[in-house]
């Protein structure tokens, strides 16, 4: 099997609950540290244009958004499995609130100036750095708001509250944990991860322990590359074929045709190519790089965009 390569960054949320699942399902993955603001230029020439971290690489295919990385690892490796209860529309509306709502609310409080993970992951950051990391993620919400943390605050009494009822069990919908559960923990992350945060979590105990039992999935085995390296592999790589193409829902691009697609929320940048599918599941279009070669860039559905290119 060719080992999957994980392009992230350490202190991003949503590049934690790739990590978390890939020890989950106890893969040995390749990892490539990539830049935690633009320009992004090795990133782009597998994507496209996407911008978002954390993606997935397997040879010439890179996979797009956490919700289809899970999806890809739980085919790498079925067992043990992200929906031991199925994937029922309880588990993905879970995971969906803690991915957006959730995240939108401990994130305004889990990085602030000077304290909480800015404290710990920007310790040594020039004052220039953080100016252009402000600028950078203005850009990148598109239509997600940030909110001021005293109303983020407020918002996670009753969420938290909720979460510590919903947690009776080990993980949110029993003894085993699924997929909703990596979303659950990487959004809690901002707040659990710092010592000075993780005080706001002291009144809700099981809360406290549902995170130290995830965290002890680990993050698998994995060997760091270059980005260089991972460019070189896609490269070398055939893409895979894809499976009983179809054009749902297209307004009319078919199969074969020019495509634009692009998330819904943040980080707003078309990526363009040959249409190959568009499913209920998954969008892959075909590009070609001068640097990656031919690749095939797959998105989820749901929360991404097609459109016709400008
Ligand atoms: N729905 C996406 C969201 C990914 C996301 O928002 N990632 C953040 C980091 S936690 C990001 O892309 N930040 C800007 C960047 O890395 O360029 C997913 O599930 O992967």
């Amino acid at each position: 099997m060719t080992e999957p390569v994980l392009h992230h960054y350490p202190i991003s949320p949503f590049a934690e609950k790739a990590r978390l699942m890939l020890g989950f399902k106890r893969l040995a993955w390749k990892s490539v540290q990539i830049p935690l603001i633009m320009p992004k230029p090795d990133v782009v020439a597998l994507t496209g244009g996407y911008r978002r971290t954390p993606i997935l690489q397997v040879g010439a295919d890179i996979y797009c958004d956490t919700a289809l990385i899970a999806r890809v690892l739980e085919e790498l490796a079925p067992s043990p499995s992200f929906f031991p209860q199925g994937d029922t529309y309880a588990v993905q509306a879970a995971a969906q609130f803690a991915d957006t709502t959730l995240f939108w609310n401990t994130v305004p409080v889990g990085f602030q100036p000077g304290i909480g993970m800015m404290k710990i992951f920007f310790k040594d950051a020039a004052p220039e750095y953080l100016t252009a990391f402000g600028k950078d993620r203005s850009a990148w919400r598109g239509s997600s708001r940030r909110g001021p943390a005293n109303e983020c605050k407020a918002n996670l009494v009753g969420l938290l509250a909720r979460i510590e009822a919903q947690l009776a069990a080990q993980f949110l919908f029993g003894a085993a944990p699924c997929y909703a559960d990596f979303s659950l923990y990487h959004a809690l992350w901002p707040l659990w991860r710092p010592e000075d945060t993780r005080a706001m979590l002291a009144p809700y105990p099981r809360t406290l322990k549902f995170m130290e039992r995830m965290t002890a999935f680990g993050h698998g085995k994995s060997t760091e590359i270059s980005s260089a390296d991972a460019i070189q592999l896609a490269k070398s790589s055939k893409p895979e074929t894809v499976k009983n193409p179809v054009a749902l829902e297209t307004n009319g691009i078919t199969l074969g045709a020019q495509a634009s697609v692009m998330p819904v929320d943040t980080g707003l940048d078309p990526v363009i190519g040959e249409l190959l599918t568009a499913s209920a599941d998954e969008i892959v279009i075909r590009r070609t790089d001068p640097r990656a070669g031919t690749v095939q860039v797959h998105f989820p559905r749901f929360g991404y965009q097609i459109n016709k290119p400008a």
